[in-house]
């Protein structure tokens, strides 16, 4: 029996089908699904027959999205092919583990909301590539990967932005811990977040790896994997041959683990046994995920004109679909051309999907449909946090001499009783920065207030910025309230990266998270 090919098939879907067409047929249909793919791992056919479909809406989405754009219908086309082993790492993770992910990373976001019953994640992507102010986490301004149901923290594209988030996420989960108060994720959780190898060189990713090394060196929690997901490139520039590796696995603090995208089963176990080492030591760890990347940096880059062409055949056999329809193909779990039917059937499924909800979305046609979500004045919320000040009593636990019986305060004691009296109200105040714990401040403001609360709510952190803020948005998404100091004004510039990528595009994930 043979299949009828749609004649617009682009040339990485014929690649893609004549490979797997090619694939020597197993023992189909006699195999014990449940019994485990390779000896010592874990994953099994039924499990990988799952990821499968989260990497093949993956592909299938990425087509869609140029489909779209070709008929002045979407508009985002930066996708994730090549990349869909990142699905095994969703698979290998727990559905409540807090995930910011890569702009490559749809087909973990897809595993991810296969976890989670009733949840439509292809959905989710194409109002994103279809600018829908129903899109569910950023009103359709972005294509962004995000969903509160799914413990995926929004991030835009500025590169690296969103690693001391996940570090401030990751330090969340091990102080609430401490501090025995309840945050949005499990106490052992786990925060994961990807990221490209050109993103590596960032100075705000060597930052985030840094302070993250930096706090489980002092003995910190610090429950973080980092995946960097390894294409080779940064749009037109190469990344040297061996960097990422010499890079990342010689950094004190951190553990170094790698797999290639194109063995789904190692992909699997490598993150598998690496995010258990995470929850159980409550140490970092970065897993080395090598991949490829299809099509290009977007839609408009014309690859060709910086890359050969026999460079651009030899990444057609690291597909890694093909390389997970060979793993079920081998263990009789289905056959080439079951696979390729199934390919098919999912490419027309989901450009059906793409043209309803075309004719369903609630486009972003107005000035005030855009900024409809934007900063958003929440006057409920600011009285209800008002409200929480402690009574007469705790205040007098708190503060030697009630600050109102005071008298005259200068403007930097009046922000240090503020302080005093948050930190005193809700256990989830946390204030920290440079010399803001012993010191108590280089301005004095927050004298005192370490020996009040203990060096779990009021601390010093590293020197860097970056990571000051990376802390605060981290610890806030999850539930803290936290309250970082930065000393210095000249430190803005620094700053500016991590804010501006929150400001821009995440004011309504922002909103619907707090
Ligand atoms: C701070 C910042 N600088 C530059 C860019 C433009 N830019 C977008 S993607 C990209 C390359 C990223 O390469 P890599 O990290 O390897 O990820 P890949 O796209 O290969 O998955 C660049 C330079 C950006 N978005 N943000
Ligand atoms: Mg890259």
């Amino acid at each position: 029996m043979t299949v009828q090919w749609p004649e617009d098939l682009d040339d990485l879907e014929v690649a893609l089908l004549t490979n797997v067409g090619a694939l020597p047929a197993g023992a189909a249909g006699r195999i014990d699904s449940a019994a485990a793919l390779a000896p010592g791992s874990a994953l099994t056919a039924k499990e990988l027959d799952d990821v499968v479909e989260a990497q093949l809406d993956s592909r299938h989405l990425d087509h869609v999205a140029r489909w779209l754009r070709a008929r002045g219908l979407g508009y985002y086309t930066i996708g994730s092919a090549g990349h869909e082993s990142n699905a095994l790492v969703a698979a290998a993770l727990r559905p409540t583990d807090p995930a910011l992910l890569h702009y490559r990373s749809g087909g973990f976001y897809l595993a991810r909301a296969r976890q989670v019953a009733g949840h439509d994640g292809a959905r989710d992507v194409l109002l994103g590539l279809l600018a829908s102010a129903d899109e569910p986490i950023a009103g359709g301004r972005h294509k962004v990967f995000g969903h509160a149901d799914l413990a995926v923290i929004p991030q835009t594209s500025t590169i690296s932005s969103h690693l001391p988030r996940a570090m401030g996420v990751a330090f969340a989960i091990g102080r609430a811990a401490r501090l025995g108060v309840l945050l949005r994720w499990p106490h052992d959780a786990i925060a994961v977040t990807s990221f490209g190898d050109a993103s590596l060189n960032h100075s705000t990713a060597q930052g985030a790896l840094n302070a993250a090394a930096y706090a489980a060196h002092q003995g910190m929690a610090m429950p973080a994997l980092f995946v960097c997901e390894d294409n080779g490139w940064g749009i037109s520039v190469p990344t040297p041959a061996g960097w990422v590796q010499a890079s990342l696995s010689a950094r004190a603090g951190l553990r170094y683990e790698q797999a290639d995208g194109t063995d789904p089963v190692a992909v699997h176990d490598v993150t598998e046994e690496l995010a258990e080492w995470v929850r159980e030591e409550r140490r970092p760890a970065v897993l080395h995920l090598r991949t490829v990347r299809f099509g290009g940096h977007a839609g408009t880059d014309v690859e060709s004109g910086y890359r050969s062409a026999a460079g651009l055949r030899a990444d057609r056999d690291r597909d890694p679909l093909l390389a997970t329809a060979q793993v079920l193909i081998a263990a009789g779990a289905t056959t080439p051309l079951a696979f390729v039917q199934r390919y098919l059937a999912g490419r027309s499924r989901l450009r059906e999907r793409a043209e309803e909800l075309f004719a369903e979305r609630r486009p972003l046609d107005s000035a005030s449909t855009v900024m409809a979500p934007l900063s958003p004045r929440r006057p409920d919320a600011v009285a209800e946090l008002a409200a929480c000040a402690g009574d007469d009593g705790e205040r007098s636990a708190f503060f030697a001499k009630l600050p109102e019986s005071e008298g005259r305060l200068t403007l930097a004691e009046t922000i240090n009783r503020t302080l005093g009296e948050v930190l005193g109200a809700d256990r989830r105040v946390l204030v920290f920065g440079e010399d803001v714990g012993a010191k108590g401040g280089v301005y004095g403001v927050t004298r005192g207030l370490q020996r009040r609360t203990g060096a779990s709510r009021v601390f010093d952190t590293l020197l860097d910025e970056q990571s000051i803020l990376g802390l605060a948005l981290g610890a806030g998404v999850s539930g803290l309230v936290p309250i970082p100091e930065i000393a210095v004004p000249s430190a803005s510039p620094r700053i500016d990266c991590s804010s501006r990528s929150v400001s821009k595009t995440l004011a309504e994930p922002i909103r619907r998270w707090s």
